[in-house]
């Protein structure tokens, strides 16, 4: 395979050091924004450095585009290199709109090209003991995941921007896939959010996605599952936040699940017993084989892009909750 990478960032390194490593690829080219960075980090892994993303997909040997830019990006790219006639992975979120997003898998159909979105949550150490944890639970009840991120002071970085990262929980698309993952079609979504925002000497509040940059957001969604299962959401970061958190707890008819941190237990009125929770490195590099391993003989890859459109949906749908102050909005 001969590839090409969009993106210079934490991402886009171990995605160029897992090709290094696969005699299968050969990293070809790299575009970034930055031109010197970008020329700095295509001299490490010997590939081209390119102007822009377009300059890359004109290389016409180039198979396989892999997309770890920016989300606000994302859309653009994956349309434009599936037109160009060349496989295509994304990192998640696909794209930062869902109707835009059918149209992609639409696309990548007609090409006869793959298209994959990579989901590297679903690798991790936590989501696989959670998931071969959960029948012990027993009938489930509920579900709560929070995952919280201070920064002092938060960063100007994409990440904290409205346009750029997309809406908080399509963005961190990854919260909202885990549970959907393990407990399937959502029969409805109800959201808030509130993003602090910094105006010279003034911290203001706001319930709307800011056109520019904030300094924390907070998002919280509840799901309730067609089967029923309550799951809650939080996801927030940034300078207003002092806790970092992340907790995952499920509560069955027989126990609760616990994962806090890398820290997992069964917990019962007589006991709890430790849960053992594998580690989340080598995440990229295990999604990078999978994708080779997946166009070279047809093996299969650990999820389907339907699944992860599908989480973009449910996001989409909090988004438009959290517009309407916490309306409920109905699943097709
Ligand atoms: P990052 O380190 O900030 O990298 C983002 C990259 O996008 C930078 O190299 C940036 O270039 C580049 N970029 C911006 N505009 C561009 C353009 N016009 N053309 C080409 N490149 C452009 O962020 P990251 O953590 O790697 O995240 C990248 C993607 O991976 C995001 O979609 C994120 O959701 C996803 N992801 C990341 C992780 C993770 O562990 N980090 C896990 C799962 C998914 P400059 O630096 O020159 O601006
Ligand atoms: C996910 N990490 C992400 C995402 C971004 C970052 C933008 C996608 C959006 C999201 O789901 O929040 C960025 N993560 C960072 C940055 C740091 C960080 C800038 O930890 C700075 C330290 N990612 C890393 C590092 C690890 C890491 C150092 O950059 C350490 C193991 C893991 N990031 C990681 C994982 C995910 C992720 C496993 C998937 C999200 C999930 O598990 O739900």
């Amino acid at each position: 395979m001969q590839v090409g990478l969009m993106g210079t960032g934490y991402a886009a390194k171990l995605r160029a050091e897992a090709l290094q490593a696969d005699p299968r690829a050969t990293l070809v080219a790299i575009a970034g924004q930055d031109p010197e960075r970008t020329q700095e980090f295509s001299q490490r892994y010997g590939a081209i450095a390119c102007e822009s993303w377009q300059a890359l997909l004109a290389i016409a040997e180039i198979d396989l585009v892999i997309v770890s830019t920016v989300n606000q990006l994302h859309g653009a790219i994956v349309r434009a290199a599936l037109e160009t006639g060349k496989h295509v992975v994304v990192e998640y979120p696909l794209c930062l709109d869902a109707i835009e997003g059918e149209t992609l898998l639409q696309l990548a159909k007609t090409q006869n090209k793959l298209l994959h979105v990579e989901h590297i949550e679903l690798l991790g150490g936590v989501h696989q003991a959670f998931k071969a944890a959960l029948p012990q639970v027993g009938a489930v009840f509920a579900a709560r995941y929070v995952t919280l991120k201070p920064e002092h002071p938060a960063p100007e970085r994409w990440s904290y921007h409205g346009e750029q990262f997309g809406f908080p929980l399509m963005g961190a698309l990854s919260r909202l896939h885990r549970l959907v993952d393990v407990f399937g079609s959502v029969a409805t979504v109800t959201c808030t959010a509130q993003y602090g925002i910094t105006q010279a000497d003034q911290q203001t509040t706001t319930p709307h996605l800011p056109a520019g940059y904030y300094h924390t957001c907070l998002c919280t969604a509840q799901l309730r599952f067609k089967s029923g299962v309550l799951a809650e959401v939080t996801y927030g970061k940034g300078a207003a936040l002092w806790q970092a958190t992340r907790l995952l707890t499920v509560q069955g008819a027989a126990g609760a699940l616990v994962f806090d941190g890398d820290q997992g237990s069964f917990i019962t009125p007589a006991d709890s017993q430790p849960v053992p929770v594998g580690g989340r490195r080598g995440l990229f590099v295990k999604d990078t084989t999978m994708v080779l391993d997946h166009l070279r003989s047809g093996a299969p890859l650990y999820l389907t892009p339907e699944a992860s459109l599908y989480t973009l949906q449910i996001a989409a749908a909090a988004h438009r909750s959290a517009e309407q102050d916490g309306t409920p909005i109905a699943i097709a």
